[in-house]
């Protein structure tokens, strides 16, 4: 394989000088078992200084990362599918990125927006509302994460209709705060005593093709039945889901289900609220989801790949819903950070000129027909789904459908050892994702493919 540049192997990997991004050799590289002693060692001080709570699923010292790969401390190059979960698609410290953020932070560190406001904000937020689905005038205000940015999308959706209820649907995954939790469908890891959660919430069922097999207009008139039912229009200030549902198994709902949703909650002046953290940016072959779909929502919330692995997230929608909230009603110390903010200007500069999302396509073709190559001979892969570089695998038993959660660890834990990343997700743990970086080369992602084949022949 060709060399891109000198490996780790090459240079002592105690040197200070490994530099990461695009400079790194692209190639799968195991010198040690994994974990090495370095990682060992940090592994060891991590188990006695860091809150058990804080768990990890690669056991590395992670020290370098860029295009396909990411870099450990005892040398090893890691194939990268999972982009620390959707968030550097851009690739791991694009070039660009990493100019922006030097020049921003030589500049200033904070000001903090509410106090004095400067470009980069009004220029990302600018960007968001030019390219978030709809023709309609746009607003966007800046967080720190994802959650944050739900919890907002929230209070702004309250503050305009005047009403309390927020429908989240099942399998949904929204964030870790207290209001965020109470939206997130799954108890275990993320709600089990960490109650009691925030009021006004209701869950509805989602449309989940492979196992409720419904039409995408039987399984919305199921949801909205029961909201009808039980919680009523008149007390509903938002609906909000994941286009494609990320933690909770990358479900992608039947054609029709989303757009019956929105129909309604635009006939019921309830806020269409897409969470597009997971599913934003390029990640599914489009910029937003949402297109995909055919769906405009009245507000979108945006983190993860918004700027190439800084903390940054958003929330864009309707001009008149944004404005709905009096003066100092939004906001945060570090909102919009103005180092995040250049980080996200150089980001979308490569979502939009660097062909990302032909390449977010490119990506899944490869994903989905090697996945679905693999189903073929093998029952315990039940579904291949997803669009674009965001592709999962659902293990099951063959004869009764029964998610095998079991299989799955040992796939993607197998899978890790060889150095290959993989995430598994799903409300029943049943799922393997894939979430490559958009700059990965083919040869990696043909390759971590094949590492992955040959753990489930194995498993
Ligand atoms: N909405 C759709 O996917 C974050 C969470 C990982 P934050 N998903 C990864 C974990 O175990 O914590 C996510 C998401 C959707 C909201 C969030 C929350 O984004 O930036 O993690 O707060």
């Amino acid at each position: 394989m060709p060399r891109v540049a000198p490996t780790l192997t090459d240079m002592s990997i105690t040197d200070s000088t490994v530099v990461g991004g695009p400079t790194l050799a692209q190639e799968r590289r195991i010198v040690t078992a994994i974990p090495g002693p370095r990682s060992q060692e940090l592994l060891a001080r991590k188990a006695s200084a860091v809150a058990a709570g804080v768990a990890h699923t690669v056991p590395i010292e992670a020290v370098a990362a860029g295009g396909g790969v990411v870099v450990d401390a005892d040398g090893n190059s890691l194939i990268d599918l999972g982009s620390g979960i959707a968030v550097t698609s851009v690739g791991n410290a694009h070039p660009g990125v990493v100019a922006a953020v030097q020049d921003a932070v030589a500049q200033m560190t904070h000001t903090c927006f509410m106090i004095s406001p400067y470009d980069s904000y009004v220029s990302v937020a600018e960007a968001l509302n030019r390219l978030a689905p709809g023709d309609h005038a746009k607003k966007s205000a800046l967080f720190n994460s994802g959650a944050e940015a739900v919890e907002n999308a929230i209070k702004i959706a309250r503050k305009f209709t005047g009403c309390p209820a927020v429908v989240a649907f099942d399998h949904a995954y929204h964030g870790r705060t207290n209001l965020t939790m109470a939206l997130t469908a799954k108890a275990m890891p993320y709600k089990s005593g960490f109650g009691p959660f925030a009021s006004e919430v209701y869950r509805v069922p989602a449309s989940y093709p492979f196992r409720d097999e419904l039409s995408g207009a039987d399984a919305a008139a199921k949801a909205i039945s029961i909201i009808e039912k039980q919680i009523g229009a008149d007390s509903l200030a938002a609906v909000i889901i994941e286009p494609i549902q990320g933690e909770g198994g990358f479900i992608v709902p039947a054609d029709g289900f989303l757009p019956a949703i929105v129909d309604w909650c635009r006939a019921n002046g309830v806020v269409f609220i897409a969470d597009e953290v997971q599913t934003g940016f390029a990640r599914t072959g489009a910029m937003f989801a949402s297109e995909i779909f055919g769906i405009v929502p009245d507000l979108i919330t945006t983190a993860k790949g918004i700027a190439g692995g800084m903390p940054l997230a958003a929330v864009t929608g309707r001009a008149e819903i944004m404005d709905a909230t009096h003066g100092g009603g939004l906001g945060g110390t570090y909102g919009g950070n103005p180092v995040a903010c250049a980080a996200a200007l150089a980001a979308i500069d490569a979502f939009e000129h660097e062909g990302l999302i032909e390449r977010a396509q490119q990506l899944g073709a490869i994903l989905s027909g090697r996945l679905r190559e693999l189903q073929a001979s093998d029952p315990r892969i039940g579904d291949v789904r997803g669009h674009g570089a965001m592709i999962a695998a659902e293990f099951v038993d063959p004869v009764t459908k029964a998610p095998d959660a079991a299989l799955t660890a040992a796939v993607a834990k197998a899978a890790i050892a060889q150095g290959v990343i993989v995430l598994t997700c799903g409300t029943y743990g049943n799922v393997i994702r894939f979430l490559p970086p958009l700059s990965i080369p083919d040869h990696l992602l043909t390759e971590g493919l094949d590492v992955v084949a040959a753990a489930l022949a194995a498993a």
